[in-house]
């Protein structure tokens, strides 16, 4: 091991070994999906989610699909990050906090911890999707901050530490639909309301797999080589949107500037709890737990937009691979 990782030591980590005969860098958890369909009465499918450590054991904000489809946060709870607990009551997020309006809907949240606070960020809807974000401690009680943006904007990921005095946010302004276009953008701001500084950071169309559209995935990693970033990367085919996670590292100073980038996806659908459910074929990347003794890493992701998986590797097999282009 090599790397150096600037994280906490997780000895907890969910964790399997690289099965024997499996030939890749990237793994994933043999009991997947982790979550399943109708997690409880009147949600029919839950993906797209984030966990963290937490007082020993894990939390996790995740994003649950009601059976008429509308998005929601719930909290859940597991004392090993594989089992789920999940409450049946929805976080009672706001679309606006300045308007006290209910939000229309919330989903795809993170999780960040800055300093001894979390930051709960999610695509919010407010005249359409922004980027919603709530501080907590405990995860019961939220004070939630204004939108970090104008809609139309997607999967906002905060760093986990400030960046030359500035929170730093990456995020995917779009549009009101399932649009055909979005590329990764970086913001600077100095108390987490004001955001600006905008800077590209990743366009669109480098390879045939993420030609379509790219956005955030789980928080960045800070470790020796750069800012570790796993993204998502979409391609049109002639049957619908194929999403897939990538990986590169970010400049930790100016994290805008790509240091490197795997040419192709590190993950893409291809087991059946990826390629058959509400939405086929989605690797949705939303959260990854990295242990900095061992430099394991676990990243946990939405699965056709029905299930929630995980997938094992080690920073420095990631970091390897990203080096190789
Ligand atoms: C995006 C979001 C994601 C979803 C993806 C694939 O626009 O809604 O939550 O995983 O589409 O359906």
């Amino acid at each position: 091991m090599s790397i150096k990782v600037l994280a906490s030591e997780l000895p907890n980590i969910p964790w399997q070994e690289r099965p024997a005969g499996c030939d890749r860098y990237i793994w994933r958890h043999t009991g997947n999906p982790v979550i399943g369909r109708r997690p409880f009465p009147g949600a029919r499918s839950v993906y797209n989610s984030a966990v963290v450590p937490f007082n020993g054991k894990f939390i996790g904000v995740f994003r649950l699909d009601y059976e008429e489809v509308l998005p929601a946060i719930h909290i859940g709870h597991s004392d090993d990050g594989l089992i789920w607990k999940l409450d049946e009551k929805p976080l009672p997020f706001l679309s606006c906090p300045a308007d006290k309006r209910e939000t229309e809907y919330g989903y795809d949240p993170r999780i960040a911890k800055i300093d001894d606070a979390y930051f709960v960020h999610w695509c919010n809807g407010y005249y359409g999707p922004t980027i919603g974000i709530a501080k907590t401690r405990d995860f019961k009680t939220f004070e939630q901050l204004e939108n970090a943006f104008l809609p139309f904007n997607r999967n906002g990921v905060l760093f986990p530490r400030k960046i030359g005095g500035f929170y730093g946010m990456l995020s995917r302004p779009s549009g009101p639909g399932h649009n055909a276009f979005g590329d990764i953008f970086y913001s600077a701001s100095p108390d987490l309301t004001f955001w600006g500084r905008h800077r590209l950071v990743l366009e669109r169309g480098a390879s045939r797999w993420q030609r379509t559209k790219i956005g955030g995935g789980a928080t960045p990693i800070e470790t020796s080589e750069g800012w570790l970033t796993i993204y998502h990367g979409v391609m049109d085919t002639c049957n619908g949107f194929v999403y897939s996670a990538g990986a590169m590292l970010l400049d930790l100073d100016e994290p805008w500037k790509v240091i490197a980038k795997k040419a192709g996806p590190i993950l893409w659908p291809e087991t059946d709890y990826e390629t058959v459910g509400h939405v086929p074929n989605v690797v949705f990347p939303c959260a990854a737990l990295v242990d900095s003794a061992t430099n394991r890493l676990a990243i946990y992701y939405g699965a056709a937009d029905t299930h929630i998986a995980v997938a094992y590797t080690t920073v420095d097999a990631l970091v390897d691979e990203i080096k190789k282009g």
